[in-house]
């Protein structure tokens, strides 16, 4: 980390269907017309078309904050939403208006609507133990191809869906290719995973290698093969892709 400033793209998820343990929590403190939005933070905006989950530390506390009086809340950790009231985000400078606590196990199987990504219809919330509660919003989104710890942590979900009481149908999805490398073809992360023979999402010294390489080819050497931009160069296409997300209000800058 050290010093500087880390500059997150934060994707809005809309909820379109609460599993039941988190409607008893929230039980009359969001009117019915009134939309949660799952707030993960993401370095990658232009691969933003291959999201088909999202994250969220099945220990860890969030809570949902009124962004719209009545109308808007992102569901976030404590900490990212300490930081947004002093980057205007919420409408009273300073101020985090929480109207909700929820544990990240209260949510696991909500359905959310995510911007951009070609699974129209929704995708899942599921459990990633390794998600930092010290870092973003505390909410990951899931993009298989070209991150190697979305990758591993999704084959985990898939082979052990009972353990994490999920249904294996929200992990076990089609990967789909968004860039094209010279190197590792156009699943990267699953290329680099085999590669380097990692076996968990909790081989955090070898995730942490492959994603150095993945993000290091991915941007320097990548092409788009998905989106509007394709044939461009990722360098080119990220900050084109972001542009599109923050125009038509479904992201937002978030610094920490
Ligand atoms: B990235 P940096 Cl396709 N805990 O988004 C663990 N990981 C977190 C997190 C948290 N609290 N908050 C954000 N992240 C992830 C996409 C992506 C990401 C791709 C490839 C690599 C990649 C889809 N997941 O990250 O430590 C988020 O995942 C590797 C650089 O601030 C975010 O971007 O550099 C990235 O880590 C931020 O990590």
């Amino acid at each position: 980390e050290g010093i500087g400033v880390q500059e997150y793209t934060a994707m809005k998820l809309r909820v379109m269907e609460w599993p039941e343990e988190a409607k008893k929590k929230m039980d009359g403190k969001i009117p019915e017309d009134g939309n949660v939005h799952f707030v993960p933070a993401t370095l990658r905006p232009e691969t933003m078309y291959g999201q088909n989950s999202c994250f969220v530390g099945p220990s860890l506390t969030y809570g949902i904050y009124e962004v719209v009086k009545g109308k808007e809340y992102y569901f976030i950790s404590d900490r990212a939403a300490r930081n947004m009231a002093f980057q205007s985000i919420f409408p009273t400078w300073g101020v985090f208006p929480k109207v909700a606590e929820l544990q990240g196990s209260d949510v696991i199987g909500t359905l959310v609507h995510a911007p951009l990504s070609v699974h129209t219809k929704g995708i899942r919330i599921l459990p990633m133990e390794s998600v930092k509660a010290t870092k973003g919003t505390g909410v990951v989104t899931s993009v298989p191809s070209d991150s190697p710890d979305d990758y591993a942590t999704m084959l985990d979900l898939t082979k052990k869906a009972e353990y994490y009481k999920i249904k294996r149908e929200w992990a076990e999805l089609d990967i789909l290719p968004i860039i094209e490398t010279p190197s590792y073809g156009n699943l990267t992360a699953k290329h680099l995973v085999e590669k380097m023979k990692i076996n968990s999402p909790k081989d955090a010294k070898q995730l942490a290698e492959a994603k150095d390489l993945a993000y290091k080819e991915g941007y320097y050497k990548g092409t788009m093969i998905h989106g509007d931009f394709k044939g461009k160069s990722v360098e080119e296409a990220k900050p084109l892709v972001k542009q599109q997300l923050l125009d038509a209000g479904d992201a937002f800058n978030y610094a920490e």
